[in-house]
């Protein structure tokens, strides 16, 4: 019996020992060679999102990349905590999808402080110091929403001369760099057309049951006075393209569609004649932000800005061959 219990403890010890002495099956890895890269997500509001999200832990995986992640469930608040968390961690560097652009600079300050670098994945920052982030990897906003308005231009021109085109447009949430510079490519691009009219503008803040609501509400206000949904993503011009059809309308034929994103339905979508011009804006960003991660790591310098390479697909072109989008 004293026996079998000497037993039973001896067990527990060796568990125990096991345990501390870093032995487990998680660190058999050798830990000390592996990159801890802290990423803050900003939410899950729609597929281009969880495609970004997706990218960053497939990239981490293949890279060798510990990855601790936070969803910040569309908080700014979240975000500052999540960082702050990275911090107290000692992670190597952290990453982040920053929801608005204003209010970043004390928690940034914290993490140059800590000397750990930083890089701005998608959105932009508002910042007056610079040194507080070491690169910035994500999408031009401004030219995707002058490729919209470019092919509003080509369309325009399909119609008689008087034709005039009355705009509705769905934007994402306020004050994120995606909504402002999309919204401000299509402006400069089609001020130069008085027969262009943007005739209101409603935030959808990027979600499918916003922009469904947005649109709903329009098509009361303006009745078939509206030509054209100029959507900031996809996920909104999804929730318009129901709100249109429930009004007895047919989007891509009645009402013209322009979305952002290029997601995979969108893309099925303007294949089926029911959406005009998809915008490509790419949330493949994990294997860039990896490698940027390894040489801010290793001390080396890397470039201040990485703007990913984009297409814009319309029903003018021949879109047989497109390789499935993967988000
Ligand atoms: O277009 C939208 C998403 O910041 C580029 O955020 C991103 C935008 C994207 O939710 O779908």
């Amino acid at each position: 019996m004293r026996r079998k219990r000497w037993c039973v403890l001896a067990v527990l010890l060796g568990v125990v020992l096991f345990s501390f002495t870093g032995c487990g099956p998680q660190e058999t890895e050798n830990p000390s060679d592996e990159l801890l890269l802290g990423f803050s997500q900003l939410g899950s509001e729609s597929g281009w999102r969880l495609g970004n999200t997706k990218s960053v832990s497939d990239a981490a995986e293949k890279a060798g990349v510990r990855l601790m992640t936070d969803n910040a469930n569309q908080s700014q608040e979240n975000q500052i905590k999540a960082i702050r968390s990275f911090i107290a961690y000692r992670v190597d560097v952290i990453a982040f999808s920053p929801i608005v652009e204003d209010g970043w600079e004390s928690v940034l300050r914290e993490a140059k402080d800590a000397g750990i670098p930083v890089i701005i994945e998608d959105r932009y920052i508002n910042i007056d110091d610079e040194s507080l982030y070491a690169s910035h990897i994500g999408s031009d906003f401004y030219s995707e929403g002058v490729k919209a308005g470019e092919y509003l231009l080509r369309k325009l021109a399909t119609f008689k001369p008087e034709r005039q085109l009355r705009v509705i447009e769905l934007t994402g949430t306020q004050d994120s760099t995606p909504m402002l510079q999309r919204s401000a490519g299509f402006r400069d691009t089609v001020a130069q057309e008085p027969r262009i009219k943007i005739v209101d503008s409603m935030s959808g803040d990027f979600l499918i049951s916003k922009g469904r609501e947005c649109v709903r509400e329009m098509l009361d206000k303006y009745g078939a006075n509206i030509d054209v949904v100029y959507s900031h993503n996809d996920s909104m011009m999804y929730g318009a393209l129901e709100a249109i059809e429930e009004f007895g309308l047919q989007p891509g034929k009645d009402i013209i569609v322009i979305s952002v994103d290029g997601e995979q339905r969108a893309i099925d979508l303007l294949k089926a004649g029911k959406v005009n011009c998809v915008v490509e804006c790419t949330p493949m960003l994990g294997d860039i932000i990896m490698e940027v991660a390894k040489d801010l790591a290793a001390g080396k310098t890397v470039e201040r800005e990485i703007y990913s390479a984009e297409q814009v697909f319309t029903e003018f072109d021949d879109l047989s061959n497109l390789s499935p989008r993967g988000y």
